[in-house]
């Protein structure tokens, strides 16, 4: 193709029509998507047909609502994670937990309790207990008093309450405030880890990218504290399979939590339980705020619980 024709077409994608005014920040990263989707059907020789199959697959991520799957699945999520990174290092804040990706299944809203929580209804019989807990710290390592600790994770087939009709409402996601002494706690039972629906559009790519759809079992954090950066974070857990092998490239050296097993009849007894259960000790490291950088938590449309429609 001549060049010309192609900065040409370019160049009237993104010029206003007479007398209307752009979005300059719009036709800005849209001009750029274009041209550079441009460029790579011309290199790529791409067919009429393979482009037409590119807009349907769209479509199904939409219809199939995969959008905040695809994203972290084809690293988009964890790129944006390291930019937050670079810009914090960059105004000095160093010294915090590291974050990961927050991922599509938060859910704004869970019961909040103080200092402790129970996050299982009790229906799971499969899942091992676990008790977390641990002390949200400022990099000064002084405990921070009125941090909300919001928990989220999967039960043992690997799926979210609210996305699951199978689980009662904010089954396993929590709110627990801190008090003077920073910590935080709560009993719940081990997660397994997430897989992409098996027929969606989202594992129907990775297929073809050679690459599954799975994540090591993992907790999702997210704290709020006065005077502190937000953290939005997971731990995952200790020698599962996909640990260092995450569709969704979240996991980090710091984040991987240790879980100790207890089967001592004693120590069983001791928490009222009739089965062996795990502990996991965990530690959470906020920035203190900061002007040296204009983002905190993350805004993005989130699911109202009410408005998940239950399957
Ligand atoms: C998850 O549980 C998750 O955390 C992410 C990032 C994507 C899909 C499922
Ligand atoms: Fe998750």
């Amino acid at each position: 193709m001549q060049p010309e024709h192609l900065t040409n077409l370019i160049e009237k994608v993104t010029s206003p029509s007479d007398g209307r005014k752009a979005n300059p920040r719009v036709s800005e990263v849209v001009g750029r998507i274009v041209k550079d989707l441009f460029h790579t059907i011309e290199d790529l020789d791409v067919t009429p047909e393979e482009f037409w199959s590119a807009m349907d697959y769209l479509r199904d991520v939409g219809t199939n609502n995969e959008f905040g799957l695809l994203a972290p699945g084809l690293g988009f999520e964890h790129l944006l994670d390291l930019r937050m990174d670079e810009a914090e290092h960059a105004a000095g804040l160093d010294g915090a937990t590291p974050r990961t990706i927050e991922g599509p299944l938060f859910v704004p809203g869970a019961p909040k309790s103080k200092g402790e929580a129970r996050l299982d209804d009790g229906s799971d019989e499969e899942g091992d207990f676990v008790f977390m807990s641990g002390r949200i710290l400022s990099t000064d390592g002084t405990p921070i008093e009125g941090a909300v600790v919001d928990v989220w994770h999967a039960n043992t087939r690997g799926l979210y309450s609210i996305f699951d009709s199978d689980q009662t409402p904010y089954n396993l996601r929590r709110k627990i405030e801190t008090g003077s002494d920073g910590r935080y706690a709560f009993r719940s039972i081990l997660p397994s880890g997430y897989a992409c629906p098996p027929n969606g559009p989202t594992q129907q790519l990775l297929d073809q990218l050679g690459r599954h759809g799975n994540r090591p079992a993992h907790i999702h954090i997210m704290v709020e504290a006065p005077d502190h950066r937000t953290l939005t974070t997971q731990i995952n857990l200790d020698g599962d399979e996909y640990l260092h092998d995450d569709f969704a490239f979240a996991t980090r050296e710091e984040l991987v939590a240790v879980t100790v097993l207890h089967d001592d009849p004693a120590d069983i007894e001791a928490r009222g339980l009739t089965a062996p259960f795990y502990t996991i000790d965990f530690d959470f490291t906020l920035n203190t705020s900061s002007e040296a950088v204009d983002f905190d938590r993350v805004d993005r449309a989130r699911v109202e619980a009410q408005m998940v429609a239950v399957a």
